[in-house]
């Protein structure tokens, strides 16, 4: 009896001090606050997440204080969406024109005001030296003992030298790094059919490694973030699950979906996509949630969000629909311009639908978030 009791107390034990590890274990207590945080966050309710949110709006530029989020609800969203696509090559912009100074500064500001930063890496090909969606195989060529392995390492390094400097005061600012994200698709140089399973994940394992033990950032969350489109269905866990690095590896387990929530020709339409929504926010919270993972969708949106009502009825819908979905953010793509923008504005269509999706108690901002850090 004793024993017994004493077993299911080690379990207890052991199962509570597994929960909501970071795979760093020198991570700052900033970050590990973070991630318990943000864990503890999704049972509650949805971030809202924007790319670029205070970089430009559809008609503005570089306007501080200014956000298309906040033109319309007084709140910055709660995440903000960054991309290096560019740093690797020593420009002083990414590869949308937005300064890495400015990031650097509105990156602090988000952190100071309370909001959470997270990073994605456009990198150019640095076989070809043409862009990110150049197919030519360049993986093997970048790992350790590849031809092109010391380029690689320089340019890796020039990412973590931008995220180095993320720091307020002296303290290292939390990052949810989300690195060679839709793997699954092939119109990256880094994704299925451009480079084998297996050199992919040995890609995300050397850059989780260079970090983490060479350079010795403790301030990251690492994100990984497969492509809705190319999975078989929307409960395919296997398919999921392509090049998972494994959970010594991976925080947040992350998808980008813009195929369930592009523009619907009818009702019935609309209707199948947002249950597919549903569905595949569920795998991957049931995925999360057996690994003592963050389920996030790191990446969605309708292009020029055609549909008025997009945020309510389907975004929101889908993510309420099932008590089982718990996803830590929702962060639409960039708005761009006039056509390609995935976040609303003062003025648009959907202008309404966006203020009541911000009232919804569901859904958490940046003026609704309270002490990530501690
Ligand atoms: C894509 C588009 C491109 C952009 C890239 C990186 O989805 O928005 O215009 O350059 O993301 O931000």
């Amino acid at each position: 009896m004793k024993n017994s009791i004493a077993l299911i107390l080690c379990i207890g034990l052991s199962v509570a001090g597994f929960a909501q590890q970071l795979i760093d274990k020198e991570a700052t207590k900033e970050t590990l606050a973070l991630y318990k945080n943000l864990f503890a966050l999704s049972a509650k309710g949805v971030m809202f997440g924007h790319q670029d949110d205070e970089s430009y709006g559809v008609d503005w530029w570089a306007q501080p204080g200014r956000s298309d989020v906040k033109d319309i609800t007084g709140s910055y969203a709660a995440v903000h969406g960054w991309d290096l696509g560019h740093i690797e090559l020593g420009s002083p912009t990414d590869l949308d024109g937005v300064s890495f100074e400015n990031s650097h500064k509105w990156i602090e500001e988000v952190y100071k005001r309370g909001g959470v930063n997270t990073i994605s890496w456009h990198v150019d090909n640095p076989v070809s030296k043409k862009n990110a969606w150049d197919k030519t195989p360049a993986v093997k060529d970048i790992l350790p003992g590849g031809a092109q392995h010391d380029y690689f390492v320089n340019q890796l390094s020039k990412v973590a030298d931008f995220l180095e400097a993320c720091k307020s005061n002296g303290t290292p600012i939390p990052i949810i790094f989300r690195p060679w994200h839709e793997h699954n698709g092939d119109w990256f140089w880094w994704g299925k059919g451009n480079c084998t399973e297996e050199e992919y994940v040995q890609l995300w394992k050397f850059t989780v490694t260079f970090l983490r033990d060479t350079r010795k950032l403790h301030h990251l969350i690492y994100a990984s973030s497969p492509d809705r489109s190319r999975m078989t269905s929307a409960d395919s866990e296997s398919s999921y699950l392509y090049a998972y690095p494994g959970d010594d590896f991976v925080d947040i387990l992350g998808l980008d979906d813009y195929m369930d929530v592009g523009e619907s020709k009818t009702s019935e339409e609309q209707q199948m996509k947002t249950e597919n929504l549903a569905k595949v926010l569920e795998l991957v919270s049931n995925i999360s949630a057996k690994k003592n993972k963050i389920a996030a969708l790191t990446e969605t949106g309708q292009e020029s969000v055609v549909n008025p009502t997009w945020f309510t009825d389907v975004l929101l819908k889908a993510i309420k629909s099932k008590s089982t979905i718990r996803v830590s953010y929702a962060m639409v793509w960039r708005n761009a311009n006039k056509k390609h923008h995935y976040e609303s504005y003062k003025g648009h269509t959907s202008e309404a639908d966006f203020k009541k999706f911000y009232d919804d108690p569901y859904t958490l901002f940046e003026a609704d978030l309270k002490s990530l850090y501690k």
